[in-house]
């Protein structure tokens, strides 16, 4: 039975010599495999005598059980060794700093039109606001701007191909369909998205407007003129500003105006800041907004909400506000 302990004996230096798991299983199989060591053995027991069959049996079974336990021992030893390099490898260093989570803040553009509704809010505006995605009607031809009109070229607006569809090129189709949909007395302010063919220092193709209407009885360019001044005031925290009107075109209002706000004083020199247009809304306009112009009438104005947000801050550059440089932004928290 020299063989059985030679037999034990090689298979403990094998499993030693396996540096994984799945080595060991291999080198299991010399052993205990269908033609391992061992089996073999068992197998030739049938040619033995019938008297030596128990003991050689007995014999072959006990070695058998100590490989066993050879290998259970090799699997856990293999076990509790990657467990300790895992261990090792993915420790964490507590006495490292802590990631810092950034605050984030609004975009200045956003906090111009938060500060603009809070003002118009108090003079008693709502606001409004609907698709950027826009139809012809409701684009142009609601507000007077008839097929030769030439904002309506391919140059200035994009269109959707094969489709009416516009962005659209300025917030009043809201106050359209804020029209359509209440009655009067309106006064409602739009700010929002809008879209133009234009891209240089001053413009971008994509800009934001802020525009408003009052629509009652009896309203005029009086009430346009106190509600403008107001707001001017209030949003520069200045009260020295004036505004003053210039006779101006837009095929939405008649009459219409050039809005000038006054911006600086040396002595008797003035100098005026155009922030915006405006106008009596056309009777036309208020009969596609379901309103009767015999009855009612009122002021409309649209401003550059961009280029108020430039004068408020003092940025110079509109195209700083839609390079999303966190450089620029932090300033505004
Ligand atoms: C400008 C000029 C203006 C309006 C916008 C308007 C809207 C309706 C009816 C009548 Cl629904 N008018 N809006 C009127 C005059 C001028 O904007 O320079 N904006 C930056």
């Amino acid at each position: 039975m020299q063989e059985l302990d030679r037999i034990v004996a090689d298979a403990e230096v094998a499993f030693a010599a396996c540096a994984t798991a799945p080595d060991l299983e291999q080198a299991k199989a010399r052993f205990l495999g269908k033609a391992g060591a061992l089996t073999e053995l068992l197998k030739g027991l049938g040619k033995l005598p019938p008297e030596e069959k128990p003991r050689a049996g007995a014999a072959i079974n006990e070695a058998k059980t100590r490989v066993e336990v050879l290998l259970a021992g090799r699997r856990e030893a293999l076990l509790a060794a990657e467990l300790e390099s895992r261990l090792a490898a993915e420790s964490i260093d507590v006495t490292l700093p802590g990631r810092r989570q950034s605050a984030g803040g609004l975009h200045p553009i956003t906090r111009a039109q938060a500060h603009i509704e809070r003002l118009f809010a108090s003079m008693g505006f709502s606001v409004a606001d609907g698709p950027e995605i826009e139809n012809d009607f409701y684009n142009f031809t609601a507000l007077r701007m008839f097929p030769n009109h030439p904002s309506r070229s391919m140059q200035d607006t994009f269109y959707i191909a094969g489709s009416d569809k516009v962005l659209r090129t300025h917030t009043s189709p809201v106050q359209i369909r804020h029209m359509q949909s209440h009655t009067p007395p309106i006064r409602v302010i739009c700010p929002g998205r809008v879209y133009r063919v234009d891209h240089d220092a001053t413009h971008s193709p994509m800009f934001h407007q802020i525009e408003g209407l009052w629509v009652d009885e009896g309203i005029s360019l009086a009430d346009l003129k106190g509600t403008i001044t107001q707001f001017c005031r209030a949003f520069f925290e200045r009260e020295d500003i004036e505004i003053r009107f210039r006779p101006s075109y837009f095929p939405f209002v008649e009459p219409g105006v050039e809005i000038d706000m006054v911006w600086e004083r040396k002595g008797d020199e003035v100098k005026f800041l155009e922030i915006g247009g405006a106008g009596v809304v056309h009777p036309d306009v208020l009969r596609n907004g379901k309103i009767d112009p015999e009855r009612h009438s009122g002021f409309a104005f649209g401003m550059g909400l961009d280029r108020l947000a430039m004068l408020k801050y003092g940025v110079n550059d509109l195209r700083l506000f839609f390079e999303n440089d966190l450089k620029f932004l932090r300033q505004f928290r």
